[in-house]
């Protein structure tokens, strides 16, 4: 039987999948049941209003939102939703993600758009499970795992380096 998603990944274009693909695989890893839509802010005003507003209704506890170029998806939702949002600044062609970033990033006092780095999408996905393992201890000690293997690899790493630069 299908989950009730609880973290929504939007994104402003389908091009912008191979980027937010990564948040649904991340939060997959964790067992985090999410569903993933193309909604924009300025081509699809509408449907981006009428998503936020019902997110939290439909039981939704976080949204990541990813968009490039003058990426004010995150910052739209974040108007119409009390959700935590999580915004992904998509690599543009033209200016490599900067005009992306500092759109998702800048938001005016008041609204606030968590921002991750330009195409991490992968930590916008951890980002919202620390906020859901707040409340759920399963998530907490795979967050605790998540760390312990950050920490291995790194290690070996190190070991693998000093090995050949002895
Ligand atoms: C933004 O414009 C999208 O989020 C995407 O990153 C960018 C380009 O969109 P397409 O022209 O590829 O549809 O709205």
């Amino acid at each position: 039987m299908k989950r009730t998603p609880l973290v929504g990944i939007l994104m402003g274009s389908d091009s912008d999948w191979p980027v937010m693909e990564q948040a649904a695989k991340t939060l997959d890893s964790f067992g985090v049941p999410c569903e993933s839509r193309v909604l924009s802010a300025h081509r699809t005003p509408e449907l981006v209003r009428r998503y936020a507003s019902g997110a939290l209704a439909r039981g939704l506890k976080v949204i990541i939102a990813g968009a490039g170029g003058a990426a004010h998806l995150a910052g739209v939702i974040a108007a119409h939703t009390t959700l935590p949002v999580i915004g992904v600044p998509v690599e543009s062609k033209s200016l490599k993600g900067l005009d992306s970033l500092l759109a998702t990033v800048q938001m005016p006092k008041g609204v606030p758009v968590a921002t991750v780095a330009i195409d991490n999408a992968a930590n916008a996905a951890i980002l919202a499970v620390q906020c859901l393992a707040l409340s759920d201890k399963r998530l907490q000690r795979a967050l605790v795992q998540h760390k312990r293997k950050l920490e291995s690899s790194a290690v070996k790493a190190d070991r693998a380096l000093s090995r050949t630069t002895r």
